[in-house]
């Protein structure tokens, strides 16, 4: 009985994980305020406790899948401490555009690569410019817009700029609105954005398999007015795929997502965006979100929620006012897509609040 009394984390060693917890953010926070991950733990532990004392054959229980509690600890706390790993490289990296008489040119180029997605753990990946999302393409409403892109895939394949107001023929559906583009071959879409927003590109062929694998990216365009959007201090975008090396924020599955951070009093803008094959309930702890605009459009009444349940092909932009410090944990709500027995992973990340 003495074994279910104690704690799962014996006050050393939750005082160490703490300070490594620290050490790694970089953080001069106190030590209460930072230790939230850790509190929630044992909280969790004490529930468990409280559980088992109150079925009478607890002595029979069994742990779960036969792990014993002591490894499972070890696991789930070696996780956090490795937060935020690091990997080879990252996407969703600003594209810069060059001037063509007044069109901002961009160059996309398709081809297969080998991505990271935690540390050691590679997948093959069909990626724009070498990175998982492809590149974010940032412009403003009523810019005229020219991207080029050059397929280096094995098949052919088109972009669709997912929620950009287009011309027909600059849709890129194969069949519907232009030829594929063949494998070795360019294809130059050209356009003037007309509607502000959070938005996206992907390929519109063989897209289970193309998108699933890494091809799609940010497509934000900035109002000319920013007085229509709410201020904000920070600019953060997760896009949320479910195939490519599993459940993943922007390229990478915990413990290699990135975290974010703010200081006390600032806000932050969060533009979620769903590229995967299933919903993606985003739950963060502790601040809540106001969420403001759906697939580009500012919304009618913005409105506070803890939970953004963000459906494949959805864009929901939220506003985080950060007035409490700490590390939140930040995570998918399905919980079968962020932590199993052996701790965190998939789509978990934090909001470090200093
Ligand atoms: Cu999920």
């Amino acid at each position: 009985m003495n074994d279910i009394h104690q704690p799962l984390i014996e006050p050393a060693a939750s005082l160490r994980s703490r300070r490594d917890v620290l050490k790694l953010f970089g953080l001069g926070l106190a030590l209460p305020a930072a230790a939230s991950i850790i509190t929630a733990c044992s909280n969790a532990a004490s529930a468990t406790t409280a559980a088992q004392m109150a079925d009478m054959s607890s002595a029979s229980a069994t742990a779960t899948a036969g792990v014993d509690w002591q490894a499972m600890d070890r696991m789930h706390m070696d996780g956090i401490k490795a937060f935020p790993a690091k990997t080879a490289a990252y996407g969703n990296q600003p594209l810069q555009p060059h001037l063509e008489n007044g069109v901002k040119v961009f160059e996309l180029t398709a081809k297969v690569i080998q991505w990271e997605v935690t540390p050691g753990k590679m997948a093959e990946a069909w990626a724009y410019n070498n990175q998982v999302p492809g590149p974010e393409i940032r412009v403003t409403e009523g810019d005229k817009v020219r991207v080029v892109v050059h397929n280096q895939l094995p098949e052919s394949t088109a972009v669709h700029w997912h929620g950009v107001m287009v011309p027909n023929n600059m849709d890129g559906v194969p069949g519907l609105t232009q030829d594929p583009i063949t494998p070795g071959s360019t294809f130059t879409y050209e356009f003037t954005v007309k509607n502000p927003g959070s938005h996206m590109y992907h390929a519109h062929y063989n897209s289970t398999i193309q998108v699933g694998k890494g091809m799609l990216g940010a497509f934000i365009i900035e109002p000319k007015d920013r007085s229509k959007d709410p201020a904000y201090d920070h600019d953060y975008t997760l896009i949320l795929n479910d195939q490519l090396g599993g459940f993943t924020l922007n390229g990478k599955s915990f413990p290699a997502t990135q975290p974010l951070t703010a200081t006390v009093g600032e806000k932050i803008r969060i533009r979620y965006m769903n590229e995967g094959q299933m919903i993606h309930p985003m739950h963060l702890h502790g601040l809540p979100q106001l969420t403001f605009a759906k697939d580009g459009w500012n919304l009618p009444q913005p409105y506070m929620n803890d939970t953004v349940n963000i459906a494949p092909g959805e864009r929901w932009d939220v506003i985080v006012d950060c007035t409490d410090p700490g590390i939140w944990a930040f995570h998918c709500h399905i919980l079968g897509h962020a932590e199993s027995e052996q701790g965190m992973f998939g789509m978990v990340t934090a909001l470090i609040v200093k």
